[in-house]
């Protein structure tokens, strides 16, 4: 494998020095670029894209040619993992992910197995081999998967959610069958997660989308019991080097000591805390990725180089800080917007490095 010519992100997530912040945007390839949505035309399908490595490699490789951005995140999606359980998922038009036949009893949960991620998911991994030889040593490699309770939303209710009825209800009337579910889908992302690593993957993302609806306490037992599981079964070190693991659960602010004390090397944070408030409750146990509000680039250039500044001042100096946005770009943000993000975060970032 070639050296890696741009670290900076690695070496921000493990608390080293840099020469100025890294960035990338949770989202990075997807339809707010033009070129993106060429590509998904050609394809056919969404699905269609995630399962064709050739493609997935190219629109991956579609955000780094258009910013200087210090990371790239494998084209999927967290819906691969119950799609090769058997659960059948596909995209209406206009109307997000939805799944033929959704798990929503015990005998459903209990017949649920542990796919082989190098069969079922072997697109996947291919993928990662491809995209690691095309960037080959240009920035580093994230690869991802969803939590256990952020799969467990959308297996069980079948598409997206706002109320997650079925599932929560399933937590208060028979959390055996929950917890066997989210046990099965906890090793699986291990073994998931553990394949995309070997394949070449440097960096990787636990999406804990949806645990910021839980209370305090159903958080810690059907959340972060399951993450810290998946962080302590994961190779942390490949090639040599640490394979930093980054968790990030939306609306999770209250939480951040307690997800820092799983071992993970970074906390992704959502915009509804201020960034130099996290890093005075992680102090010097985690590094920290984000976290402008996703809106901001609505607003005209000007405005969006003011805000990334004011992240930047947030965290303050030395290491420790990928910039980010707090959630996924938005599919009708203008590029250039994204354009004056990038460019400030690396020239204003120098002045918080020695
Ligand atoms: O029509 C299209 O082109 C589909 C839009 C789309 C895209 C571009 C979906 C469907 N998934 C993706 C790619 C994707 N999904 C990536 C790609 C890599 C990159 O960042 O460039 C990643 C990391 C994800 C992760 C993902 N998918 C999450 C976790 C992160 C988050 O944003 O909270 C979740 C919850 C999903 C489910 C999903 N897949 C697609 C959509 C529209 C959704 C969200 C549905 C919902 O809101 O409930």
């Amino acid at each position: 494998m070639s050296q890696l010519k741009n670290d900076r992100f690695l070496r921000a997530l493990m608390r080293q020095p840099v020469d100025t912040t890294p960035v990338w945007i949770m989202r990075q390839a997807g339809r707010y670029l033009p070129e993106y949505r060429e590509t998904r035309a050609r394809a056919g399908s969404f699905m269609d894209l995630c399962q064709n490595p050739e493609l997935a490699c190219e629109v991956t490789m579609q955000p780094l040619d258009r910013f200087p951005l210090d990371a790239a995140i494998l084209f999927s999606d967290i819906l691969t993992i119950p799609d090769a359980m058997g659960l059948g998922l596909y995209f209406a038009e206009g109307e997000g992910p939805r799944f033929e036949r959704p798990v929503q009893d015990a005998k459903a949960i209990r017949a649920l197995g542990v796919p082989d991620p190098e069969d079922k998911l072997r697109y996947v991994m291919d993928a990662v081999r491809l995209i690691r030889k095309e960037l080959d040593g240009r920035v580093p490699l994230i690869g991802f998967s969803g939590s256990p309770w952020t799969l467990a939303t959308y297996m069980v209710e079948g598409s997206s959610s706002k109320d997650f009825a079925l599932l929560k209800g399933m937590m208060f009337d028979d959390p055996d069958t929950l917890h066997h579910l989210l046990g099965v889908l906890a090793d699986t992302v291990i073994a998931y997660l553990n394949a995309q690593i070997a394949a070449g993957a440097q960096a990787v993302m636990v999406f804990d989308t949806w645990g910021g609806a839980l209370s305090p306490e159903n958080y810690r037992k059907f959340s972060l019991q399951y993450m810290q599981r998946i962080v302590d079964g994961l190779t942390r070190e490949a090639d040599g080097r640490r394979v930093p693991v980054v968790l990030f659960t939306k609306g999770g602010a209250q939480w951040l000591e307690d997800m820092a004390d799983t071992g993970c090397d970074a906390l992704g944070l959502d915009w509804t805390v201020e960034i130099n408030e996290a890093r005075q409750r992680v102090g010097d146990r985690v590094a920290l990725q984000g976290n402008m509000d996703p809106s901001v680039l609505y607003a005209s250039p000007e405005k969006v180089r003011e805000e990334t500044k004011k992240i930047l001042a947030g965290f303050g100096k030395g290491s420790g800080h990928v910039f980010n946005l707090g959630h996924g770009i938005h599919p009708k943000i203008n590029p250039e917007h994204v354009a004056a993000m990038v460019e400030t975060v690396h020239e204003e970032g120098r002045k918080y490095h020695d």
